[in-house]
């Protein structure tokens, strides 16, 4: 069942520290399984290692072993480095092994000073106290630190408590729960075109579906054909309706105006990340102007379609708004670029693959640089002009653009 969970939406615990501190040692001796290779050669783990499994009672985790951050050499070793610190961005607790012989921590003040600055709670883990069995260096004293042996298994069990301790007890806000109320009715309208997966559904539609049965609310799934028949099954209202972006505008019109309309892809960046922030940058959407560089982000790698979103209708869309060419980069996965100075704005898709943290921090990025970033389901909404009324589910956010300035032309509606 452990698999069940999508790695985005799992608690990231991460083991760092210098090679040949035993991190290989402890995610195994944590496990209770051989999830990664162990030898005395420094460097033997080269590429970031993910073990997803329950922890009880935080629930589904991943733990995630790294390379030693302390591989000064040129070349390979410094490619292992910046992806072992690759992991930082998506890490939502630390464990900083540190040999308990140790003599010199300037690495590991440089990772605590890392993790600090983030606001990763981390637990210092010094390990081989079969070794050393004696007193630790005074360097521990003052840091959270807990003593294990991870061959002999000794103080893993006293570790785990004290990540329970300071676990975040909840890391990403829930997709859909939090709108409705138990009995309470919400559509689901899933398009089954080209786009769609044979035989399943897409993730952000499974998530709805689970997190409305989870709140005790009915969820009724239909195509967006048959959406006027569901409508009409019901006796009452739906207290929401969420519909793939892509059919907003004709799902728009055939919902009341006073039921709350949504898409999955809000409702996703809405749970991954920062959505003000996401329905800020839409609005600067006007002041594109054909030459103007774009950059559509996707955070999976999914074969692109004969009518993809990200590379085939959203640049469509998104030139016809303008009356020209726009410059469009379209990355998947994960190529997005540190340096985002070039461009105007950031498009990123719903980010279901990511964890919360990894996701604020591909917001940080474009804010850092002066560079507005929005979602796929805001800026369609927007494109669509069903805007802002795909705000309305959420009223704290959309008290704050009721009577705001509107931008000068909102989209056509184009198909
Ligand atoms: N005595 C003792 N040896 C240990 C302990 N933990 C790990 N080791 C040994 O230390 C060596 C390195 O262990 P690894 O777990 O591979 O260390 P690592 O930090 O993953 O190393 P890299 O992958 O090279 O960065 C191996 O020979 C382990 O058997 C421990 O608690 N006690
Ligand atoms: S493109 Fe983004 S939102 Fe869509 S499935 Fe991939 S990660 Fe999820
Ligand atoms: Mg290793």
């Amino acid at each position: 069942m452990a698999e069940r969970t999508m790695r985005g939406d799992r608690l990231h615990i991460a083991i760092f520290g210098r090679r040949n501190a035993g991190k290989s040692s402890l995610i195994n001796a944590m496990t209770g399984q051989p999830v990664a290779i162990v030898s005395d050669v420094p460097g033997t783990t080269t590429d970031p290692v993910f073990k997803a499994l329950e922890f009880q009672p935080i629930g589904p985790v991943v733990l995630i072993d790294t390379a030693g951050i302390d591989d000064r050499a040129e070349g390979l070793g410094a490619e292992r480095v910046k992806r072992a610190a690759a992991i930082l961005d998506k890490s939502d607790l630390a464990l900083l092994v540190v040999d308990a012989g140790a003599v010199d921590f300037a690495c590991e003040d440089e990772l605590l000073e890392k993790f600090r600055s983030r606001s990763i709670p981390a637990i210092v883990v010094a390990n081989k106290t079969d070794r050393h069995p004696g007193s630790l260096s005074a360097w521990f004293a003052d840091k959270p630190c807990v003593r294990i042996s991870a061959l002999s298994g000794e103080g893993v069990d006293v570790l785990r408590r004290r990540i329970l301790e300071i676990a975040p007890g909840q890391w990403e806000p829930p997709f859909l729960r939090d709108l409705l109320r138990p009995g309470d009715t919400v559509v689901l309208v899933v398009p089954i075109d080209t786009g769609a997966p044979k035989g399943r559904l897409i993730m952000p539609q499974v998530k709805a579906l689970r997190d409305a049965l989870d709140g005790g609310a009915l969820p009724l799934s239909c195509r967006e054909s048959e959406l006027p028949a569901a409508l009409e099954s019901l006796r009452r209202k739906p207290a929401l309706v969420v519909t793939d972006s892509q059919a907003f505008a004709q799902v728009a019109g055939e919902v009341p105006e006073d039921v709350p309309l949504t898409s999955f892809s809000i409702l996703s960046a809405r749970q991954k990340g920062d959505l003000p922030a996401l329905v800020a940058g839409v609005l600067t959407v006007p002041d594109l102007r054909p030459g103007d560089r774009v950059l559509i982000a996707e955070s999976c790698s999914h074969h692109p379609l004969q009518d993809d979103i990200g590379r085939i209708k959203l640049p469509r869309w998104l030139n016809e708004y303008v009356g020209g060419a726009l410059r469009i980069d379209t990355v998947p996965g994960s190529a997005y670029p540190e340096d985002l100075s070039g461009y105007k704005l950031v498009v990123h898709c719903g980010a279901c693959t990511l964890n919360r943290r990894e996701m604020l921090r591909r917001q940080e990025l474009p804010a850092a640089a002066g560079v507005a970033m929005t979602n796929y389901g805001v800026l369609i909404s927007f494109l669509k002009s069903v805007f802002p009324r795909a705000l309305r589910p959420f009223p704290e956010l959309f008290a704050r653009y009721e009577h705001a300035a509107w931008p000068r032309r909102q989209g056509p509606g184009v198909n």
